[in-house]
Order: C-alpha cells, then sequence, then structure tokens
C-alpha cells in the first residue's frame, strides 16, 4: 500500500517534470488566431513593428489579436493573460522588461499555447527557450553596443567624454546595448562614461535627460543613446544649450529609424546600428516550421547592418 502510493507519487511528480519539459505544440492549420502584445505606441520603432504583423495577418492568414500595454509591464501581463483567455494558437511577446512578463509566459505554457519571444527577451537565467518558450526572435544587442563603441573608437578625433541614454529600465536592450558598449569602452584609457541614465527609449525623455545632465558635464563630447528616439532627443537639447551636435558632441545611436538616417545625411548624427522591427515575416515563417514539427533553435537571430554617411541616403527610403 505504502509502496504503491510512492510509486504513484514518482509518477504524478515525473508526469509533471515531463509536462514542464515539453512546449506545447502548434497544430497545422489554414488559419491561426495569432496574438501580439505590443509594449507602447509612442516611437517609430514600435509602430513599424505593429505595421509587420498587421501586414503578415493578411499574408500569413491570422486572425491578428492585437494589444498595445502603453508603457506599462502590468497592463502587458494582463493583455497576455486575456490573450490565453480567448485561446489564441500561439503569442508572439516583447516583454516590456526582463522579470515582470515571466509569470504570463508560463501561464500562458500551462494553458498548452505556445509563446514566441519577438525583439526583446526575458532574463535567461530564470526562463530558457526550448523548455518556457519557444524562442526569442531577435537582434543581438550585445553586439550592437559593441559594434556602436567600435565605431566611436574609430572616429572619436580625440573625443571620449560620454554620457550614455538607456533604453527602458530591466528591458533586455538595454541592459545588453550597455553591456555591449560599456565593455568595450572599458578597454580604452582615453574614454570615460561621465553619466549613464535611463530615458526609457522616448524621444521626449531622451532630451529631458541630456537637458539635466548637460548642466552637471557642459564638457561632454560624446553621447550614446540606445535607440534613435532618445538620441534625436539628444540633438534637440543640444541644439537649445548652442552645442553643435556631430561637431561638438558626437552621437552615436541604435535603431535606423528615417529620422536617424536624415539626421546621418544632416552631419548631426555619426552612425545608428541596425535594429529592424520588421519582424511580421520571420513570425509568419518561424510559426509554420514549428507547426511543421521542426525543432527551432533558441535564438533566431537577426542581423543588423550599421549605417553611417557613407549609406545612409541609400536606404533612407526603406526608413520608417
Ligand atoms: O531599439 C527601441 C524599441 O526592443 C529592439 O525597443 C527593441 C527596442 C528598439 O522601443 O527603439
Amino acid at each position: 500500500m505504502i509502496k504503491n502510493t510512492l510509486l504513484l507519487g514518482c509518477a504524478i511528480s515525473l508526469a509533471s517534470t515531463m509536462a514542464f519539459a515539453e512546449l506545447p505544440p502548434l497544430a497545422k492549420k489554414d488559419r491561426y488566431k495569432v496574438g501580439f502584445a505590443q509594449t507602447e505606441s509612442n516611437n517609430p520603432w514600435r509602430i513599424a513593428e505593429t505595421r509587420s504583423f498587421k501586414e503578415t495577418a493578411k499574408s500569413c492568414n491570422w486572425d491578428l489579436v492585437y494589444t498595445d500595454a502603453a508603457g506599462s509591464a502590468a497592463k502587458q501581463v494582463a493583455d497576455v493573460d486575456s490573450m490565453i483567455a480567448q485561446g489564441v494558437d500561439i503569442i508572439f511577446l516583447p516583454p516590456r522588461e526582463e522579470k515582470p512578463l515571466l509569470p504570463a509566459v508560463l501561464r500562458a505554457k500551462a494553458q498548452g499555447i505556445p509563446v514566441m519571444l519577438v525583439d526583446r527577451s526575458v532574463d535567461s537565467s530564470v526562463a530558457k527557450a526550448g523548455r518556457d518558450y519557444v524562442t526569442f526572435l531577435g537582434s543581438n544587442f550585445i553586439q550592437q553596443g559593441q559594434l556602436a563603441a567600435q565605431w566611436l573608437i574609430k572616429n572619436a578625433n580625440g573625443k571620449g567624454k560620454i554620457i550614455e541614454l538607456e533604453g527602458t529600465t530591466g528591458s533586455s536592450p538595454a541592459n545588453d546595448r550597455r553591456k555591449g558598449f560599456d565593455d568595450e569602452i572599458a578597454k580604452h584609457s582615453g574614454m570615460t562614461i561621465l553619466a549613464s541614465q535611463s530615458g526609457d527609449f522616448s524621444r521626449d525623455k531622451g532630451r529631458k535627460v541630456t537637458e539635466t545632465l548637460l548642466q552637471a558635464h557642459p564638457d561632454v563630447d560624446v553621447i550614446y543613446a540606445h535607440n534613435d528616439e532618445m538620441a534625436i532627443g539628444a540633438i534637440q537639447a543640444l541644439e537649445a544649450a548652442g552645442k553643435v551636435p556631430g561637431k561638438d558632441v558626437l552621437i552615436v545611436s541604435v535603431d535606423g529609424t528615417r529620422d536617424a538616417l536624415q539626421a546621418i545625411i544632416d552631419g548631426k548624427m555619426g552612425v545608428t546600428i541596425e535594429s529592424s522591427p520588421f519582424f511580421g515575416p520571420l513570425a509568419c515563417e518561424t510559426m509554420t516550421r514549428y507547426a511543421n514539427g521542426e525543432k527551432i533553435e533558441p535564438w533566431v537571430r537577426v542581423t543588423d547592418r550599421i549605417f553611417t554617411i557613407s549609406n545612409a541616403a541609400k536606404h533612407i527610403d526603406e526608413a520608417y
């Protein structure tokens, strides 16, 4: 009797371990109900990404369930929960911050709904691709930071007093763009990071933070922004303070928006490392592979270009 109970206990715990190990499958169907839980829509990058998903919904036969968390991780959690309740077939999720979205990802899995993270990731020490969610579709943010630093090291012309404008606190691109850049800069004794502060990936906050930091560090000669919107905000703040962006202060950034490419053409910005927002087609392709029973690699990598004065004019018409 005791032995039997023990055996049953073992079986249950084994079953739950197995269930934990297995990702929910995706049935092959002609049409899918697809959730896309956007983080916010206050910048051109996000708007371009949403457009890409909406266009793909037509070409890939999706009924798209779209939500906008308006800059709140708590709302994004509620949005994912509501997609689970609506019984979507799959969820594409850019977790606004690395930690708060984890429980929602695990709840989707427990309800048999596969999740693919898109454009941002979660804390890899807590959740794993291939176990808790299917995969992460996105760029190498550490490398983006390294490329920005390497361009700067080559083109600094004696400049090296840096202000860093960080993205949304706790988000994977902010964490990794900072790490990639800072580690590279640390190798160069002539360069120092004077201050590093979050501008939440937003143009207006980037402008305000730069205004304040300029008061404390009037000798700054480089600004590294984790995205183009904050870089444009920084350019506005510099101009308001009577400084010439591109001359007095070099601007280095990430994304590749239309405004950034225009700023490069105008000589106000030095470089922007591309981070593409056009995830719709890749999302369609990856979920089709998954429905066909393919094992998906934990990271479906997007490769990024580098935009400078040598190619900005050529690419501005495809920018967003
Ligand atoms: O760089 C930024 C956006 O997660 C890669 O988020 C994305 C970043 C992108 O708001 O502009």
